[in-house]
């Protein structure tokens, strides 16, 4: 293949629409949450999806460049530390005779922007452009590489149809100064540091312009800028290509710019088409391991392929020290701050798709231990409570107010009252160990997490005159009810914690009796310590009537007022500014799943019927004022059969984004609900859960869907499934590893490598 047709495959999107994300023409109400969609990321870099063409003065390419981990504290505006933007390395300005290209919309005839959802590339195409003296036709692309994560580029190519003209195109960076401060600028390279924070980032690049398949030098170069002039004429063809290689560096007093002079060769060695086919076959090894697959869907598809294409860019896994903020790198809303989203949403996939980025993830947990063990001991606890909002440090970011829509300053409670979050890590820390087998992981980090959180609840919950123990002025996930006692998500959560670091301890005990010496040791950890973990296990209230089988969702919860949602069906706004804060507080009204979630999480503590019981409970209560909210109301539906309601909250989830209903994407896509896009179709509609011995099935298709096809990792194997619900099948192929026991609807079958295995679901 000639280097031409290498360029105008790679400037093709894939064409299968089911694979791409398309939008046609420019509307400015619409763009900035088109940019959080659109975003492309790799973990370590995300860059928002501005348009390569834009109205303005200028041909610009407004795309901010968001960096993991590179956290500061920003002016005095506000002291809460956020994610600052690095430079924008993709400007891009054109001059024909002289004049800047405006691009008024009337000057450029089509321009559609595709999101490359299977190659992880944004491109433009078609676009004519029409200058008094010059037409041209203009495809662009930039990714920022999965395969080498410091590596971002950006290609252009244009043909020109008519004129001939004297033309400069210009490169350079700018808003290099937007939130951090140049050490030095050279040519190549630009280093700066954080304010505050002493962080140092190097970004480097190199462009080239190639004119008919020749090398044509830049006319002129500065620092970060270079400029190439020449005299166009119809049917030339031009060829801009620019990386960009991006080093973050947490040591005081470094300078990672020759490191990052060295990823710049290496990839101006492979070239443009090696990046490209190095970062696509990475896409590719990601698509093949987490991949959906829906016969008879289209819609749900679509969202699925959306939901995964930002799962799979969110996470890094050779960075412990960053987690995945809410909004990922797709936006700053929340300051690129890391919640439970990442533990309960994110993990789930991550540990069933990619161990090692669910590896990454919780290491970042442990490496902000000691500020969780911090936040205990300055509220006068022992053990580690997890920051609400957490950045680099794992110290408490969560604001202590904010400006409602109506301009009152609210105070937020949050980084103070919602402690569920300790145990949201430990479970996804015990889910990971569960699920990958992964000892060495327990040895160096996940036991210790478990011990510190189990303490922490053992010495937060207090036994009181009943002779029980009671965990008040809480937040729980329903966050419209503050300063609550006993909450049963909570709660539950608390004491599973608990037994789950009294299991730890015995395991660690009896299987590496030289670790539980030195750890016991170091946490000055002993048998009557452990002793009273139990007691307060044992004796923690969970709200749990066994008459109804109904948890309370709080102390107090079912004497509030019962409001009937459905008379509030066609509401644009949330229901606390609906009915104010006050008295929703007063009201039963759910902000988001909270008993539910504790359904999604734990369902093995819902015996009998108590779990469709609950459900049928707090489902009308919930008002889904939070994205995170129907996801897990589906994945609860899903698995107790009742598919048509899981599927309305699919489509609800789905279009949080794709439709943004809910106003809320301009700041960054809602990675937590793309997570739980995917909980709900592999642990709802399939019903995959683990075994101590493997994995179960319990498919629930909705009622159009004819298949679901996908593949998980379960302890160093790798299975694909499919659920075929026309033939009422379950097929399984272990395509790697050791036999294992797969089972379907409980009940065991022996999986071997080699040998497919076929099920019948049909019911009896
Ligand atoms: O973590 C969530 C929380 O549950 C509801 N408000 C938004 C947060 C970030 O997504």
């Amino acid at each position: 293949m000639t280097e031409q047709e290498t360029m105008a495959q790679i400037l093709t999107p894939t064409a299968d629409p089911a694979w791409v994300l398309s939008v046609d023409g420019y509307d400015p109400l619409r763009e900035s949450s088109i940019e959080s969609r659109f975003a492309i990321s790799n973990g370590f870099l995300g860059i928002r999806g501005a348009r390569a063409a834009s109205r303005g003065a200028r041909w610009v390419v407004p795309a901010r460049t968001y960096v993991a981990g590179l956290f500061d504290v920003s002016g005095t505006e506000h002291q809460t530390p956020g994610l600052v933007p690095a430079a924008d390395w993709l400007r891009v300005r054109f001059l024909a005779a002289g004049e800047p290209l405006l691009l008024h919309p009337g000057d450029v005839s089509s321009h559609r922007m595709t999101l490359d959802l299977r190659r992880g590339a944004l491109l433009s195409q078609g676009s004519r452009i029409k200058a008094p003296d010059l037409g041209l036709r203009a495809q662009t692309l930039r990714l920022v590489s999965l395969s080498d994560r410091a590596i971002g580029l950006q290609l252009i190519q244009m043909e020109v149809d008519s004129g001939a003209v004297d033309v400069t195109i210009e490169a350079s960076f700018e808003g290099m100064e937007l939130g951090l401060i140049h050490d030095r600028l050279d040519q190549d390279v630009g280093v700066w540091h954080t304010t505050q924070t002493g962080k140092h980032l190097a970004m480097a690049s190199e462009p080239a312009l190639q004119i008919d398949g020749r090398v044509h030098p830049p006319s002129a170069r500065g620092k970060l800028t270079w400029s190439w002039s020449w005299k166009c004429r119809p049917g030339q063809v031009v060829c801009f290509q620019r990386f960009v290689a991006v080093v973050r560096s947490d040591i005081p007093d470094t300078d990672p710019g020759l490191e990052a002079r060295d990823k710049l060769q290496s990839a101006l060695h492979l070239g443009w088409s090696g990046v490209f086919a190095a970062h696509e076959s990475a896409w590719a090894k990601r698509w093949h391991d987490s991949g959906v697959e829906v016969d008879g869907d289209a819609v749900a598809q679509r969202a699925l392929r959306f939901a995964i294409y930002h799962l799979n860019s969110a996470a890094n896994p050779s960075d412990e020290s960053v987690s995945i903020g809410a909004r990922a790198l797709t936006g700053d809303d929340y300051h690129g701050h890391v919640f439970w989203d990442t533990e309960v949403f994110l993990l789930p996939f991550y540990v069933l798709t990619w161990p090692a980025a669910a590896r990454a993830l919780l290491m970042y947990r442990f490496h902000t231990l000691p500020a969780a063990r911090a936040k205990a001991a300055g509220m006068g606890w022992r053990g580690a409570l997890y920051a609400w909002e957490s950045a680099d440090t794992g110290a408490e970011m969560t604001p202590l107010e904010v400006l409602a829509p109506d301009r009152q300053v609210i105070r937020i409670l949050c980084g103070s009252q919602e402690q569920h979050i300790s145990a949201d890590v430990a479970y996804a820390v015990w889910q990971y160990w569960h699920a990958t087998g992964d000892d060495g992981f327990l040895l160096e980090a996940g036991a210790e997490i478990l011990l510190e959180t189990g303490r922490f609840w053992s010495s937060r919950a207090k036994l009181e005159a009943d002779g029980c123990c009671h965990i008040r002025g809480v937040i729980g996930p329903d966050e419209y009810h503050e300063t609550i006692d006993d909450n049963a998500y909570t709660n539950v959560m608390a004491r599973w914690n608990i037994r789950r670091a009294l299991d730890v301890a015995a395991a660690l005990r009896e299987r590496w009796p030289a670790c539980w010496t030195t750890l016991s040791g170091r946490l000055r950890l002993d048998e009557a310590e452990l002793k009273q973990w139990r007691n307060v296990a044992d004796t923690l209230v969970t709200g749990l009537d066994p008459a109804t089988g109904l948890f309370e969702q709080f102390a107090g919860y079912f004497d509030l007022e019962d409001i009937d949602l459905t008379k509030y069906a066609g509401r644009t706004v949330p229901m606390d500014v609906v009915l104010g804060r006050e008295r929703t507080q007063q009201s039963q009204v759910v902000k988001q799943a909270d008993v539910v979630a504790l359904l999604g999480l734990l369902p093995e503590q819902f015996k009998g019927k108590a779990a469709a019981a609950n459900f049928r409970y707090y489902e009308p209560r919930c008002s889904h004022g939070s994205s995170l909210s129907p996801a897990m109301h589906g994945l609860v539906a899903a698995r107790l059969g009742d598919s048509e309601m899981a599927l309305r909250f699919l489509r609800k989830t789905a279009d949080i984004d794709l439709a943004d209903t809910q106003v809320a994407t301009d700041g960054g896509i809602h990675i937590a609900a793309l997570g739980g896009i995917w909980m709900l179709t592999v642990l709802g509609f399939a019903g995959l859960s683990l075994r101590d011995d493997g994995i179960d099935i319990d498919p629930h298709l909705p009622g159009d869907w004819h298949s679901l096809t996908f593949r998980v990792q379960w302890r160093g194997r790798c299975l694909k499934l499919r659920d075929d619900q026309d033939k009422q099948i379950v097929g399984s192929v272990l395509e790697a590893g050791e036999p294992m026991v797969f089972s379907v609807r409980s009940k065991p079958h022996e999986l071997r490598q080699g040998t497919g295995l076929q099920v019948s679901t049909a019911r009896l």
